[in-house]
């Protein structure tokens, strides 16, 4: 079977911190292999399809306008278990809490914001990768 893939984003907070770099280096370290990349900054539906499964919560509105708000870098990285793998190297959701050593404990804080502001995404599931995938790289 084909090696599993993942939908990683450094989002627009951490393109704006000049993390790209940091992170990409990160994922690549661990060994997973880059397989797409790109620079981009979504529309509002792009947005609420990629976070649909959080429609309807109260950071939904915040979600979409901070994801909408600069460019983000979209990437796929292949590799055994790397779904899981990315998200032990992200960390917790919340920075706070998120363990040192993870891209969210060292890179990321609470701001204060109505929004998480969190550095990365990580698909969570293969059935979620291959979703979210198709939105960034249709025909990947
Ligand atoms: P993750 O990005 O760890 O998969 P998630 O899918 O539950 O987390 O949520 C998507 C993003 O929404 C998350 O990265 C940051 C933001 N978020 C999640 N829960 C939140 C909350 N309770 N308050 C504010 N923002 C939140
Ligand atoms: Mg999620």
């Amino acid at each position: 079977p084909q090696a599993e893939r993942t939908l990683i984003l450094v989002k627009p907070d951490g393109v704006e911190r000049g993390l790209t770099g940091e992170v990409l280096r990160r994922v690549e370290a661990k060994g997973y292999t880059l397989v797409a990349l790109e620079l981009r900054t979504l529309d509002r539906e792009t947005a609420a399809r990629h976070y649909a499964e959080h429609k309807g919560k109260p950071f939904f509105e915040p979600l979409l306008e901070f994801i909408t708000s600069g460019p983000l870098v979209a990437a796929v990285f292949e590799g055994q278990r790397v779904i899981e793998g990315f998200r032990s190297l992200a960390g917790a959701t919340d920075p706070t809490v998120a363990a040192p050593g993870s891209i969210r404990g060292d890179l990321a804080r609470d701001w204060g914001k109505k929004v998480i502001a969190n550095i990365v995404h990580g698909s969570d599931s293969p059935e979620s990768a291959a979703r979210e995938i198709a939105i960034y790289f249709p025909g990947l």
